[in-house]
């Protein structure tokens, strides 16, 4: 917890005034699903804010009015170009502008399932040779504890430059949930932690204009770690229902029946619902940021690494149960088999396919020889094994032409009583079909 409310340099509070006039000009370095709807919300805020990206086809489309993330709409990106409240750059050296600098890059895994931090150091070469004395300086991407203070810091001492003198260095950990239609930036409270007292409390200030409720912790490594709690939370929770799933087909139970029971219960207990595996560009990544740092400290982290094996065995069981049901239902092998694929997108209602567990499934499945087509209203294509593969329009037709139909995302725009009464048989891997109510006997449920 933060001990003081008040910041004890001239330097800290020259920039806490800058930013309660809105004369301070808001960087924002990465605008993708969680840079450009913070430039949109501190823009709405009142302050010019300069966004900077790698793209220059992703900066062109912002400075002609128009949005590349699904969550931000053109008229949002127009309107705030239109009232100069926001401009984006390639050109790094308008960072010297800049009164403050937030960071939204990606932190990826790399091949080995290493932390790759690439896209932070890229950002960092760009703030330290260009910021100006005085400047605050906030990274939100999810890493490991200790980045801020043990890969950041050391590149300003480098320039002679100490943190909450002669700038300010905090973390602060996005928490965007893509799609989500209730919480979004200016709605979710944040978490700030500064490398000292005074940084913490000019990032909160300066978050304060975005989000209403800031949340300061005690250093870089506690902000750190409150994401990657977060997310581990998420990560294992589900692994948990994925096991459970396992267990419960076993034991011929219906582990959605269970879920819901268990949901009835107004405390201590959250639902988790099983699926196709973990996809996105966070649950499956950001808890092996937090075990390759404990496996450096000699720690292993064995709830982490027990639910990435059984999240990343789902996509296997998925197309055992195909096979089962193929065989069982129509005593037909994998093989050559016409299997229609309902959802790429690694949830409902995006159109993200990164990390989606149905790219395994359909690899798994074209592995032993069936023919996949797949249907994701929000996936007109995508690139596969170097070719472009399209979504096939969803007709009865189509539907008839399947074997089996296998939903592996559950968009809400499905028709799935329609989709049930045309498809010979149906392996719902998300229960998206608990509301049908003829045919459910084409339907077995993960
Ligand atoms: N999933 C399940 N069962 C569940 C919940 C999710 O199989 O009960 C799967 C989803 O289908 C998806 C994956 O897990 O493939 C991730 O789902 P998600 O809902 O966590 O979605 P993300 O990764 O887009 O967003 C998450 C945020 N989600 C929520 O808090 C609801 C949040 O953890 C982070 O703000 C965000 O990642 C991030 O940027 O870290």
């Amino acid at each position: 917890m933060l001990r003081t409310t008040k910041v004890k340099s001239r330097t800290a509070q020259a920039l806490i005034n800058k930013i309660d006039n809105k004369s301070a000009r808001v960087g924002v370095i990465g605008l993708g699903y969680v840079g450009l709807p913070l430039s949109m919300v501190m823009a709405e805020a009142g302050f010019r804010v300069t966004g900077f990206d790698i793209s220059p086809t992703k900066i062109k489309l912002l400075n002609s009015g128009k949005s590349d993330i699904d969550d931000i709409s053109n008229e949002t990106v127009a309107k705030a170009i239109k009232t100069g409240k926001f401009t984006a750059t390639t050109d790094p050296k308008q960072l010297r502008q800049m009164d403050t600098v937030s960071i939204c890059v990606p932190t990826p895994l790399s091949k080995t399932k290493d932390p790759d931090v690439s896209y932070i150091l890229a950002a960092m070469n760009w703030v330290t040779a260009n910021v100006k004395k005085g400047t605050l300086v906030v990274l939100e991407s999810t890493t490991y504890p200790g980045t801020t203070e043990d890969l950041i810091l050391p590149l300003f001492a480098k320039k002679k430059m100490k943190a909450g003198r002669d700038f300010f260095l905090a973390f602060s950990p996005e928490r965007v949930d893509p799609g989500n239609p209730t919480f979004a930036t200016h709605n979710t409270a944040r978490v700030v932690g500064g490398v000292t007292p005074d940084c913490t409390l000019v990032a909160k200030k300066l978050y304060e204009y975005s989000v209403t409720n800031v949340y300061p912790v005690s250093s870089t490594k506690a902000a750190e770690m409150v994401k990657l709690l977060e997310n581990t939370f998420r990560s294992v929770n589900i692994g948990l229902v994925n096991e459970v799933a396992l267990m419960c087909d076993r034991l011929d139970i219906d582990v959605w029946e269970i879920i819901d029971a268990a949901a009835t219960k107004p405390f201590g207990f959250m639902p988790f619902y099983p699926g196709p595996g973990l996809g996105g560009h966070c649950i499956p990544i950001d808890p092996h940021y937090l075990s390759w740092k404990l496996k450096s400290l000699n720690y292993y982290a064995r709830f982490i690494e027990l639910a990435g094996d059984i999240n990343s065995s789902m996509p296997e069981w998925v197309v055992e149960r195909v096979g089962n049901m193929l065989n069982r239902k129509f005593a037909r092998a994998i093989n050559k088999s016409k299997i229609l694929v309902l959802g790429v997108a690694y949830k409902k209602d995006i159109k993200d396919i990164r990390e989606s567990p149905s790219l395994d499934v359909i690899k798994l499945l074209e592995d032993k020889g069936a023919k996949v087509t797949y249907n994701d209203p929000f996936v007109p294509q995508f690139r596969w094994k170097d070719k472009t593969v399209r979504s096939v329009k969803l007709t009865t037709a189509a539907l008839k032409q399947a074997d089996l139909c296998v939903i592996l995302t559950n968009h809400t725009q499905y028709d799935y009583q329609w989709i049930v009464n045309n498809s010979k048989a149906v392996f719902d891997t998300r229960n998206a079909t608990h509301e049908v109510t003829q045919g459910r006997k084409k339907i077995e449920l993960l």
